[in-house]
Formats: C-alpha cells, sequence, structure tokens
C-alpha cells in the first residue's frame, strides 16, 4: 500500500493517478497540504513537517512504500531560501524516519538541479562534482546524501532519480525554472507565440511526464541486487534551448513566433544546471528508457493541450 505526499504537485498528481491504475485505487493514501478536487481515492491533508500525522496517517494506511514528492521547486526555493529549507529538508526527515520506523519503502526525486557551475556541463557523469549553488540543489544535494545515509546506516530500501525538467499537461508545474517548456504550448494554442524567460542557446534536459513516471515505478520494481547506486539516478530523454522547442512547436503551429524577455533569476539557475545529461547507469542497472522525444511529446502536447483548453 502507497502513501504518497505532494499528490497535487506537478508529478504527484499524475503519479497517483498512475498508482492507482496499476496497485488499486485503495491502495494509494494520497495527501497534500490542501483538499484537492475531484479525488477519486483515499486522500488525507498532510504539512510534512508535521512528523506526528505523517507517521500516523502511514501507520493507520498500513503503508508499506512512501512516494515523497512534497517540494518547492528551484524558482520558489530562491526566493525564500529557509522556508525551502525548512519544508524540503524537514519534510524528508520526516518522510525518512516515518518510512524507517514502518520499514516502508522509499522514493522521493532528486533533480539535475543537484549539480551547479562546476559540475561536467556535457554529458554529466553519473558519479561527479555536485556543488549547487541554489538553495534548491543544496537541498537535493543533501537530500541524496541523506537517503544514502538511511540506506547504508539503517538498510532502508531509498531509491531516487534525479530528474530533467518535466513537461505535462495535466497540473501545471508551481515554481520551477524549467517551467518556460510547460508554458510555451499552453500560450502556443492561445496565443501562437510566446516569450521566454529563458535565454536563446540555455540547454536543459527535459523529460515528458508519461516518460518520468514510468521511471518511477520501473526503478521501484527493479531487482535491489542490481542496484549499484540508489539517490539518485540521472535520467533524461532529450535536451533543448528555447529556439528547439520552438521548432518543433512550428512543425504543427508554422505561424508560431518566439521572443525572450529573460529573467535574471531564472536564468543564472538554469546557467548553474548541466545542458545534457548521461543516463547510463539508470539503464545498465534497471533498463531505463524513454519513449518520447522532443517531436513526439509536441505532438501530444498540442493534442491534448488542445482537448483541455478547448472546455476551459
Ligand atoms: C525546477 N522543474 O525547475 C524543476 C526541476 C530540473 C528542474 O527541478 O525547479
Amino acid at each position: 500500500r502507497i502513501m504518497i505526499t505532494g499528490a497535487l504537485g506537478q508529478i504527484g498528481s499524475e503519479l497517483t493517478e498512475k498508482l492507482r491504475g496499476i496497485y488499486g485505487v485503495d491502495n494509494v493514501l494520497a495527501t497534500d497540504i490542501r483538499q484537492g478536487e475531484n479525488q477519486n481515492g483515499p486522500f488525507s491533508i498532510l504539512d510534512v513537517t508535521d512528523a506526528q500525522k505523517m507517521h500516523d496517517l502511514a501507520k493507520d494506511f498500513g503503508a508499506d512504500t512512501m512516494m515523497h514528492m512534497a517540494a518547492l521547486l528551484s524558482a520558489t526555493a530562491e526566493e525564500k531560501p529557509l522556508l525551502a529549507w525548512n519544508l524540503n529538508m524537514g519534510g524528508l526527515v520526516n518522510a525518512l524516519e516515518t518510512s524507517r520506523e514502518l520499514g516502508m519503502q522509499f522514493f522521493t526525486p532528486s533533480s539535475i538541479g543537484a549539480f551547479g557551475p562546476s559540475t561536467p556541463k556535457v554529458n554529466t557523469p553519473q558519479d561527479t562534482l555536485q556543488r549547487p549553488t541554489t538553495m534548491y540543489g543544496v537541498n537535493k544535494v543533501s537530500g541524496e546524501l541523506l537517503c544514502d545515509y538511511y540506506f547504508q546506516k539503517f538498510g532502508l530500501d531509498t531509491r531516487g532519480v534525479r530528474f530533467p525538467g518535466l513537461i505535462s499537461y495535466v497540473a501545471q508545474p508551481g515554481g520551477g525554472t524549467t517551467d518556460y517548456a510547460v508554458d510555451i504550448y499552453y500560450k502556443a494554442i492561445e496565443e501562437q507565440r510566446y516569450t521566454s524567460y529563458i535565454a536563446k542557446g540555455t540547454y536543459m534536459d527535459m523529460m515528458y511526464m508519461p516518460d518520468a513516471l514510468q521511471a518511477i515505478v520501473d526503478l521501484m520494481e527493479a531487482d535491489p541486487a542490481k542496484l549499484i547506486h540508489r539517490n539518485a539516478f540521472n535520467v533524461t530523454a532529450m535536451s533543448f534551448d528555447p529556439e528547439g522547442i520552438a521548432a518543433s512547436i512550428r512543425k504543427h503551429i508554422l505561424e508560431f513566433q518566439l521572443s525572450y524577455e529573460v529573467d535574471p533569476a531564472r536564468q543564472a539557475i538554469a546557467n548553474s544546471w548541466p545542458d545534457s545529461i548521461d543516463a547510463s547507469a539508470a539503464k545498465a542497472e534497471w533498463g531505463f528508457k524513454a519513449q518520447y522525444d522532443l517531436d513526439a511529446m509536441t505532438a501530444d502536447m498540442l493534442e491534448k493541450l488542445k482537448k483541455k483548453l478547448a472546455y476551459a
């Protein structure tokens, strides 16, 4: 039985549906800081900084797996660094402690944000220098080390992936740096043009949400004897800059126009991250394989958003 924190977030909202489809609606307890609409399964309000409530919810539900998804993303964390530290690290410690006490398998995502300006930018290795210059990155590197510690020290079965920018049409992301790559699709349909806050030539790793969700399931179901790494595996599907995604959109919306109004704060974050990372360890240790490339993602995003926005 699975407990998810941050179940109303960009990943959490779709992960909840995916896991309910695989393991059964009643076997997945969704939790978040606020009441969600149209919950079609077990749901409870949970502030992840409330350790006692988290423990009690997991125990009462009989959870054997913790998917800890609640966190502030990079841009928000840079605006409110102390809140980010308290929420991102306080929530993580509580989720690890609950999982240790109840013997649960544990997942939480890291990010390409766990790398910094001194990390090799092209084909970033699985094992390399990690000196991030953002609070989000400090949280993610600390989180990776803490999750490995719980595995080494307590034998807790912790697993994680370093997600690239994730693109989806269900829940709009909040407060990320890569979110321009989501916004651009909405604006392409609504206005046939987009003004990017990330500069031309800024390459970042990205992945379509269906591939991200499958990666979580595949990693959690992987044979632990084959795992050399644990927290956290590099995973990626593609790397592009704003011009690249615009060119892909123009294959469907010929008149699409891209312009720039660079946001110095989010550009500084993007500049500190890799251009493209190497996912060979994930492929070798648990068979990671992304299905969607840029053009396949664009075709699906535009088709699904046309329907979604038609009824908006
Ligand atoms: C962010 N989408 O922009 C998240 C993610 C790699 C990017 O961590 O903060």
